[in-house]
Parts: C-alpha cells; sequence; structure tokens
C-alpha cells in the first residue's frame, strides 16, 4: 500500500471503482488497525446564529439569496448555548460543535463566541466551532479560547467547486485551513456527497482531503440535504451504495481520522447507516437538528446503537483536559 501521501488520482479512482466487497474489505481492515470497530464518537451541533449568510454556496438553506423560508437569528444569548451543550452531555456527546451562518466572524461576534467556548469547554466537553473564513490573528484567539477543532469543509473538487460556490475560493479555504493549523487546533474537514459532481470529483475531494498535511483528525461526509428554494433543491439523489464507497476511500486515504457520517443520515435506512459503520465511518452528528435541518431522533439512534453492538465513546473524551480520575 502507498504512503499515504503517495497516493494518486488514479489510485483514489480507482479504489472508487473497486468491486464492493473489494473495497469494504479493505477499508474494515484498514478501520480495524486503528481503531476499536464497535465505538462511535457523537457530536451534537448547535445553530449559534441562523441565517441571513450573504454567501452563495448553493446547497444551503441559510444563504440570504435563496427563499428557503429559514428565519434569521442574531448570535444566541451564553446561557443559551450553555445550557444546549448541558444537554448535549447529558445525552451522551462527547462534542459539541457551534455552527454560524457567516463568511467569517466579525470581531463583536467572535468576542461572544469565545465566551462560549471557555464555557462549553468548561463542561468538560471537547469544543468545535464552523463560522466561515478566518484569518491568522482569529484562529489565534479561538485556539486560546480552548478550542479543540474548527470545521472546514472544501466540500467538493477544486474543478466542480465554482459551480457550487461564487463567493469565495477554494483558495480562501484553504488558507483558512492553514490558520487553523497554525494555530494549534485540529482540522474537521470534509465535503459534501450528490452536488451533482461526477465520480472523479469525488476522488478529487477525497484526494485533496488526504493531503492536507497533516491530514484532518475529523471528516465529515455529508450527503446533500436537498433544501426547497436553495438552487439544489432538485438535484438527483446519491445511489446509496456510491455514498458507502465515498466513505469506504475515505477511512482508507485518512486512516487515523475520524470519519463522520453526518449530514443525510436522517433518510438513511439503518442497513444503509450500518453498512457505513463497517465502511469506516465511526462518528455521526448526535441530536435531533443539525443546523437548520432535522437529524435522526436520538432514540431511534440508540436503538441502532444496540443492534449494531455499537458503544458511544466513553466521557470525558480522551483530549478534553478532564482528570479521569477526579469525582
Ligand atoms: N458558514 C460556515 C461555512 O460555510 O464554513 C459554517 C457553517 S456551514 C453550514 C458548514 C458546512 O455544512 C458546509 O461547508 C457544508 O459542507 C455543510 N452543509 C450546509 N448545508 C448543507 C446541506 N444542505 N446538505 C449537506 N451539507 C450541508
Ligand atoms: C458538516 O460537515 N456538516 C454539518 C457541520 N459540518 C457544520 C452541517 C450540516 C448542515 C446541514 C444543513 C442544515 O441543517 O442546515
Ligand atoms: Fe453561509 Fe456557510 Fe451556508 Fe455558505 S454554507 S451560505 S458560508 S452558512
Amino acid at each position: 500500500m502507498p504512503h499515504p501521501h503517495a497516493w494518486t488520482l488514479a489510485d483514489v479512482q480507482a479504489l472508487l471503482d473497486l468491486p464492493l466487497n473489494d473495497l469494504l474489505y479493505r477499508a474494515h481492515g484498514v478501520h480495524r488497525e486503528h481503531f476499536d470497530p464497535n465505538e462511535i464518537q457523537l457530536s451534537t451541533l448547535l445553530s449559534v446564529k441562523t441565517g441571513g449568510c450573504p454567501e452563495d454556496c448553493h446547497y444551503c438553506p441559510q444563504s440570504l439569496r435563496y427563499a428557503s423560508g429559514i428565519d434569521s437569528e442574531p448570535l444566541l444569548p451564553l446561557d443559551a448555548v450553555v445550557e444546549r451543550a448541558q444537554q448535549a452531555k447529558a445525552a451522551g456527546a462527547t462534542r459539541f460543535c457551534m455552527g454560524a451562518a457567516y463568511r467569517g466572524p466579525k470581531e463583536r461576534d467572535l468576542a461572544k463566541i469565545i465566551e462560549y467556548i471557555s464555557a462549553v469547554k468548561a463542561l468538560g466537553l471537547e469544543t468545535c466551532a464552523t463560522l466561515g473564513l478566518l484569518d491568522e490573528a482569529q484562529a489565534r484567539r479561538l485556539a486560546a479560547a480552548g478550542l479543540d477543532y474548527y470545521n472546514h469543509n472544501l466540500d467538493t473538487s477544486e474543478a466542480y467547486y465554482p459551480e457550487i460556490i461564487t463567493t469565495r475560493s477554494y483558495a480562501d479555504r484553504l488558507k483558512t485551513l492553514e490558520h487553523v493549523r497554525q494555530a494549534g487546533m485540529r482540522v474537521c474537514c470534509g465535503g459534501i456527497v450528490g452536488l451533482g459532481e461526477t465520480v472523479k470529483d469525488r476522488a478529487e475531494l477525497l484526494l485533496a482531503l488526504s493531503r492536507l498535511d497533516p491530514p484532518p483528525e475529523s471528516v465529515p461526509i455529508n450527503e446533500l440535504v436537498p433544501v426547497p428554494g436553495t438552487p439544489l433543491a432538485h438535484t438527483p439523489k446519491t445511489d446509496p451504495i456510491e455514498f458507502v464507497r465515498v466513505i469506504a476511500v475515505a477511512r482508507i486515504l485518512m486512516p487515523r481520522a475520524h470519519v463522520r457520517l453526518s449530514a443525510g443520515r436522517s433518510t438513511m435506512s439503518r442497513e444503509l447507516q450500518a453498512l457505513c459503520f463497517f465502511a469506516g465511518a465511526n462518528s455521526i452528528f448526535y441530536g435531533e437538528k443539525l443546523l437548520t435541518t432535522p437529524n435522526n431522533d436520538t432514540d431511534q439512534d440508540h436503538e441502532l446503537f444496540a443492534a449494531l453492538g455499537l458503544r458511544p465513546e466513553a466521557f470525558p473524551p480522551a483530549d478534553s483536559g478532564m482528570d479521569v480520575h477526579a469525582g
């Protein structure tokens, strides 16, 4: 097997094209080498600032350009964020991810988000934020506040990207990821399947993710949630087997990353989710809402874990900085 950095586009295309049983066997083998295959990490999302975004991401209901029916909401008060984080912790999540509909955070908002981060971290949860583009100083301030992960996706291939977003470039995204790394935070970076991209675009996205240096610690693989009013509302649904292939190849290319079965899970059967977990997904968004769209019912998730013999990652998470032996 080539060194991770030596993968070529042809290799990745060949992986995506393998007979499914060969691909699954290989991906599951890589998964077992690096992780307990029966453990799953749970992240809960909260939209801390919703809608009214000036960007034009064609998939996104929060862009102010599309009539998706989302009401804009300003930044939530600190106590509301803390309450939701406490609920997430009580329900068994180990990571709390705060999302904001920005091109990038404004100074006044960043100061408030820094307060959220300190308060959520004090609960012993891992913290993650997704706030759009960051400059160097902003990344440093978030890291200093105790932010463990920053989510910023490449979304699709560089070639297909201009069909999906015109208001900021692939290069802008890579710059933000560099700032996040330089500030010492862990990177959560993935993409979306089902934007109308080709299999080659998927291969290019997966290769670009694996070539981030170092590769992301967390890789969310989203299936497009088609929201009425957005330009991609009528995009044909991805073949579920094709989706599983993307998960499997992400696992092979990024053996140590948590691969997250992300948006789109609520319309997936239990069997399809089980196949994704076999293919190497070992993290999910947990809680009944993503940012603005519905996610799976938590009781049903627990039934699924029981049926599959999956154990949620224990609390406190390994990297929370909490003393495991205290209390
Ligand atoms: N505004 C920030 C940004 O774009 O970086 C942070 C929030 S944004 C909603 C985070 C990610 O959610 C996007 O990069 C995209 O990958 C994903 N996303 C948004 N809408 C989606 C949809 N309808 N279906 C699937 N994924 C979606
Ligand atoms: C990611 O890759 N997926 C999440 C998270 N990062 C922020 C967002 C999914 C959003 C789905 C559409 C919505 O609920 O608005
Ligand atoms: Fe704005 Fe982020 Fe939605 Fe793009 S994905 S429109 S940047 S909230």
